[in-house]
């Protein structure tokens, strides 16, 4: 059974220490095997030489995903072909997709982070399994899954999608560890319930559920209809998958970095200057380890806060907050910044409403109109006009006390907001149409 591993609870000056010595290598490699960072790191006059500190980090060139889209699909890959084991993709929104590639080290690596992730939630040898991220391109699915198998745990590879199959598996089987997006946890809840399934039949103990933003109060409601304890997981392809960030059980007040890893810093996507700890801003990493494809300063666009307050469970990894969205999910109404999670934690403090909702912006004339479509319990929506009025009325003075914007709200019929298996799409944007 993996418990802490050693090298989280080092002190600080050890692992940075560690951390100098990988920058370095990595380094050193990157800008002799990859000639797009070699042209990069000319262009801003630094040599590998030139790390002699972690500082000196700031000093290195950024990457983004423009970088990866210009090198499609293999260019900045460090390894030849031939090493490279494994392929995935990220799809994003827009133009072709984001491929990583791993070597057999690699997914070693990646088993073995994942496992530490799973160790921070309590799970051990003789747990169940039941993974119902993606498998396929996606790295959910199977990235878990041979973290799973390195932890000596049960994994149980469902996959995504046929929620009433998924629940008849979770009771047969005895699944005691649920891994799945937090929306599609709760797309479960629902086939529970309409299986007239008790969370009290289900031996589900711990839920790890990441891929996307979600609230505390989502996690309150994830819980309560699951019956189990919810914890927070992170990761990118770019970086390597899930496994990049963890919560423990113990303060479940944000994610526990692997930064042996994966060195994190916090940048002002504007100025691009690093912030101090415990500054809000966008979360850029460096891959200390990572063969195949090893970034440098790889941009997020994911906007979180690092701390070094110490946890109860005696970890000194640095911790990141829970991502409060994506810099480029930021819409922008009639001039004011508008995130998805504000919107959403306005709604799951409210009582009768669902957590399901879509926001929708359109253009009127000149003027950008938000619309909320808000799903409510089937109590409220079989209940009084007086009281779905009043309640449209309260949801609509909440966000504009929040947002400063105000917005129209409809509520809908429970279960009428499209379900995902995977990630939820929260935005649907009809103003570029
Ligand atoms: O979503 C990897 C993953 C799989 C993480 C399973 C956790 C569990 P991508 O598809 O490349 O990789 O998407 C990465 O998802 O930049 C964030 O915007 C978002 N994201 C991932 N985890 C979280 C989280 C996987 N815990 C993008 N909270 C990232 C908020 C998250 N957003």
């Amino acid at each position: 059974m993996i418990g802490i591993d050693e090298i989280e609870t080092l002190p600080r000056t050890g692992l940075e220490s560690i951390q100098l010595q990988r920058l370095q290598a990595l380094v050193t490699r990157v800008y002799a095997s990859v000639p797009p960072y070699r042209k990069k790191m000319e262009q801003a006059g630094i040599k590998p030489e030139d790390i002699r500190t972690l500082d000196d980090l700031q000093h290195l060139p950024f990457t983004t995903k423009e970088d990866l889209r210009d090198n499609y699909p293999y260019g900045l890959f460090a390894v030849p072909m031939e090493e490279v084991i494994r392929l995935h993709a990220s799809s994003g929104t827009t133009g072709k997709p984001t491929v990583v590639g791993y070597t057999m080290t690699d997914i070693q690596l990646w088993s073995a982070v994942m496992a530490r992730c799973l160790a921070m939630a309590g799970v051990h040898r003789g747990d169940l399994v039941h993974n119902a991220y993606g498998y396929g391109l996606f790295t959910g699915g199977l990235g878990a899954h041979y973290g799973i198998e390195a932890l000596g745990a049960t994994v149980i590879p469902v996959s995504g999608g046929n929620s009433k199959r998924q629940i008849t598996i979770m009771r047969d089987f005895g699944s005691t560890v649920l891994l799945s997006t937090p929306s599609y946890a709760l797309n479960l809840a629902d086939a529970m319930q309409d299986a007239g399934i008790d969370p009290g039949d289900l031996k589900l103990r711990v839920g790890i559920h990441g891929a996307e933003p979600w609230s505390v109060n989502m996690r309150e409601e994830v819980e309560r209809k699951l019956g189990l304890r919810a914890v927070d997981i992170y990761g990118l392809s770019e970086i390597i998958g899930p496994g990049v960030a963890m919560e423990c059980l113990h303060s479940r007040q944000g994610m526990h970095i692997l930064e042996d890893n994966f060195l994190p810093e916090i940048i002002n996507p504007d100025t691009l200057e690093t912030q101090p700890l415990e500054t809000e801003g966008e979360l850029v990493f460096t891959t200390l380890t990572k063969e195949a494809l090893p970034l440098i300063r790889y941009r997020t666009k994911d906007i979180s806060r690092l701390t070094l307050e110490p946890c109860d469970c005696g970890r000194s990894l640095v911790r990141m907050a829970k991502v409060s969205g994506r810099s480029d999910d930021m819409l922008i109404i009639r001039g004011v910044n508008v995130f998805p999670s504000q919107v959403e934690h306005v709604l799951m403090g409210i009582n009768g409403v669902e957590p399901h909702y879509q926001i929708e912006v359109s253009r009127d004339g000149s003027l950008d109109v938000m619309a909320v479509l808000v799903e409510v319990s089937e109590r409220v929506f079989s209940g009084e006009i007086k009281v779905l009025e009043h309640l449209t009325r309260s949801i609509q003075r909440e966000i504009k006390d929040m947002l400063g914007v105000s917005c129209q709200v409809r509520l809908v019929e429970p279960r009428s907001i499209q379900r995902s298996e995977g990630k939820a799409q929260r935005v649907i944007d009809r103003r570029a149409q």
